[in-house]
């Protein structure tokens, strides 16, 4: 009984590591989101790869509850090679770190600023989701499981985009398969919900 109790408590806390991640985003439907000291990152999810091409775009809506700056200086995982983070929306072309103004909230969307996720070791499966570390100047560590969305998706969970890489697929809009208790799915079901 303790065990079991301890087990919850922790799954209902700070991810901590792969493991526990799997129960940490779990809960209500719309809890997709993970806390980091003063930070909050909220549906973090990347544009797939179009097919042939090996590098991704990550986004995010970003929240700062603390009274001082913060920023996003790296985002790590074993399924890409490096990646960079552009943050001044004006000049995409450099490598900046993603400002966190004290009270604020920060959406990283397409046109605007954004994490490339280059030399990608793995095919990323539309629909499903990507584990990553966050690494943040002041609040440290977070890891995080990014929703995989269609190329062109325009936003988080882009149900219209996910039919078309569906129907261009040849795989029905049912959505993905469902794994036997695959975590990356169940971090999504929300999506799924929404239909
Ligand atoms: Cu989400």
């Amino acid at each position: 009984m303790l065990k079991r109790r301890d087990f919850l408590l922790t799954g209902g806390t700070l991810l901590t590591g792969t493991a526990l991640g799997l129960f940490a985003s779990r809960g209500p439907a719309s809890a997709h989101e993970y806390d980091v000291g003063h930070l909050k990152v909220e549906h973090p999810w990347l544009r797939a790869p179009v097919d042939g091409d090996n590098k991704a775009q990550f986004y995010a809506i970003l929240h700062n509850s603390g009274a001082t700056p913060d920023k996003l200086i790296a985002v790590k995982s074993e399924k890409f090679g490096k990646a960079e983070v552009h943050g001044d929306a004006k000049k995409l072309d450099l490598i900046t770190p993603i400002v966190l103004p004290p009270k604020s909230t920060l959406t990283l969307a397409p046109g605007g600023a954004y994490v490339a996720l280059l030399d990608i070791k793995k095919h990323l499966e539309v629909g499903w989701g990507l584990e990553m570390t966050l690494v943040f100047e002041k609040a440290g560590e977070v890891e995080i499981d990014a929703a995989i969305d269609a190329p062109d998706a325009a936003h988080a969970h882009d149900a219209e985009a996910m039919e078309r890489w569906q129907k261009a697929h040849g795989q029905d809009s049912a959505g993905p398969k469902e794994g036997a208790g695959h975590q990356d799915h169940e971090h999504h079901e929300h999506h799924m919900d929404k239909k």
